[in-house]
């Protein structure tokens, strides 16, 4: 039977724009003021993962999980986002990766939709600041998704509120959890980065300069 594409799904950060240089300030400034320093590698752990799981991943690794209630540690994530909002205060349209302007016109043209599924509760600000919103059809409200990937869950409400069939759909990640989530959602899984981390991927890409619909689409069908 002949695959028909309905739409596109893109996961945020390390998709369309590299806002995890500033998760990672924010997290490493608030590691410090806990007295839990940690370094890049163990800020990979973190990429894609919610606000409340990085946390907790955080406090693990400085052995602190069972030092605060809950409600202090609601505190110490909005402490967290207070630093990362104050970072990207200053994100305008030049902070697109590349390629990423030109892939979502190539999508509209093809007359297919487009859909966001980001863990990030800050998506809709910063898909605003980049200048991109508009070519969305719609953006997952973080706030409303109970299970973060690597369950499907924001992958098929992504799907779900543009009436799209989750094998109809590419999904694009820079996240081995993301990546997991998309499979199991049931759609075409896009991985943007290092292939040891991404193989489970239906294709990788290193970059978002290679992102192209007409090679996309082939692969997706021929898959
Ligand atoms: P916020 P994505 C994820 O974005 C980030 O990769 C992850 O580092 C962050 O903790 C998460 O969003 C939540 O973000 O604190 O802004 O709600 O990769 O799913 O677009
Ligand atoms: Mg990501």
């Amino acid at each position: 039977m002949l695959k028909k594409l309905e739409a596109i799904i893109f996961d945020l950060d390390g998709v369309i724009t590299d806002t995890a240089e500033y998760h990672f300030l924010a997290w490493k400034k608030l590691g410090e003021e806990l007295g839990i320093p940690f370094d890049r590698e163990f800020n990979e752990t973190l990429k894609g993962i919610s606000r409340m799981d990085s946390l907790e991943r955080i406090l693990e690794l400085g052995n602190r999980n069972n030092e605060f209630t809950t409600e202090q540690k609601l505190e110490l994530a909005e402490r967290k986002n207070k630093h990362y909002v104050e970072l990207i205060k200053d994100i305008t349209p030049a902070n697109l990766l590349p390629g990423v302007e030109k892939f979502l016109q190539q999508i509209k043209q093809a007359n297919l939709k487009i859909s966001m599924a980001s863990a990030s509760k800050n998506a809709l600000m910063v898909a605003e600041a980049l200048g991109v919103k508009h070519y969305f059809d719609h953006i997952v409200n973080a706030a409303t998704v109970t299970n973060s990937k690597p369950d499907p869950e924001v992958f098929l409400k992504a799907a779900a509120a543009i009436n799209a069939k989750p094998e109809n759909c590419i999904g694009i990640e820079d996240a081995a959890a993301g990546v997991n989530a998309i499979q199991s959602a049931g759609m075409f899984a896009v991985g943007i980065g290092d292939r040891n981390v991404l193989g489970h991927a239906h294709i990788v890409l290193k970059s978002t300069e290679e992102l192209d619909l007409k090679s996309l689409c082939s692969e997706y069908v021929n898959n």
